[in-house]
């Protein structure tokens, strides 16, 4: 008997089927996401042979100087997005302002917010980088300014999200509340196929993921926090920081441990953004048993109040998320 097969889209039909609440309309969105990264994936494996490395000689709205493989990222998404007539509204981290497809309403309800290539300056040398999505419905009675009323829901209110990262091999993994499912793109077959279900994250890691470099910026507790790890009582911790959100999490939801992020002088709300990075992996994190703050308050109780707003972030196993806190807060 061969093996079973099961494709992201079969996938998501299954746990559709199980919640009949849910309509195909979700599955039909979620496909779109899908295709752009599998195309994207087929230009990350390229980079280097066609000339889609280095830099535009842009900068987007962040200051950041976008790179050619961004802006193929970016457009590859929103064009695939664009044929969903289900989709009203497009956030993206390369674009100053939200793509207004169509006015939100019953049919264009959902709203597609997206880091289109996490990491994206790790591009040139090869290191792993990542798409990130989260998905929201329009707001019911959304006030006057209907679209950031639509856009600026806080994470709990995330219907869906999910990572896409381009490493050794393109695994995506996603939730709809109904747990964390990972899938590694075939390129034989050029489709997702399931790896896990119900992925659950370890519930402690001695692994802690940080940009030590900017420790003396970081408020006193979190340093703290860092010269405990590195004592005889803390139990033997081991620093890995790929420098790509994507992956640096990735690792963290399969091998368990802690990654952070605090503020610096440069980023006092600290560096990540809320709505298209932390709120997603943070949905995935807690859907897996695992925990993300501000250092603070829970990541998906944060209410937006704008776009492009950073964050600061403490994400991964709940007791190490924990951990950090004794000290940060202390
Ligand atoms: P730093 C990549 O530029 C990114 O946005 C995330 O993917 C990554 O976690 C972070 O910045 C790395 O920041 O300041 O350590 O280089």
């Amino acid at each position: 008997m061969p093996p079973r097969i099961q494709t992201l889209e079969q996938h998501i039909l299954e746990t559709q089927r199980a919640h009949p609440a849910a309509s195909g309309e979700f599955s039909w969105l979620l496909s779109a996401i899908t295709l752009a990264t599998r195309i994207i994936s087929a230009h990350v494996r390229r980079a280097g042979l066609v000339d889609i490395l280095g830099e535009t000689g842009k900068t987007n709205v962040q200051g950041e100087i976008v790179q050619k493989l961004d802006l193929i990222a970016n457009e590859t998404i929103a064009t695939c997005l664009g044929y969903r007539d289900n989709v009203g509204i497009m956030v993206s981290e390369e674009d100053d302002e939200p793509r207004i497809l169509k006015e939100p309403d019953e049919r264009a309800k959902y709203i597609v917010l997206f880091d289109p290539l996490d990491g994206s300056s790790n591009i040139d040398v090869n290191v792993s980088i990542g798409t990130i999505f989260s998905i929201l419905q329009r707001r019911d009675g959304a006030g006057a300014n209907k679209v950031m009323d639509h856009i600026l829901q806080p994470g709990n209110r995330q219907i869906a999200a999910g990572y896409v990262i381009y490493s050794s091999s393109t695994v995506m993994a996603y939730t709809t509340g109904q747990g964390v499912h990972m899938f590694t793109l075939d390129p034989a077959i050029g489709a997702f196929r399931l790896i896990r279900e119900h992925i659950k994250m370890p519930a402690q890691g001695k692994t802690y993921s940080v940009n030590e470099a900017y420790r003396p910026q970081f408020p006193k507790g979190v340093q703290e926090y860092l010269d405990w790890a590195k004592t005889e009582q803390a139990g033997g911790y081991g620093l890995r920081y790929i420098g790509s959100l994507v992956a640096d999490f990735h690792r963290t939801l399969l091998t368990g441990g802690v990654f952070l992020y605090p503020p610096t002088q440069k980023a006092p709300k600290g560096k990540l953004r809320l709505l298209y990075e932390a709120n997603p992996l943070a949905l995935i994190a807690e859907q897996a048993g695992g925990a993300a703050t501000d250092g603070k308050q829970r990541i998906l109780d944060k209410v937006p109040t704008s776009l492009h707003e950073r964050t600061s972030l403490v994400i991964g196993s709940k007791a190490e998320v924990e951990r950090v806190h004794s000290f940060w807060r202390a």
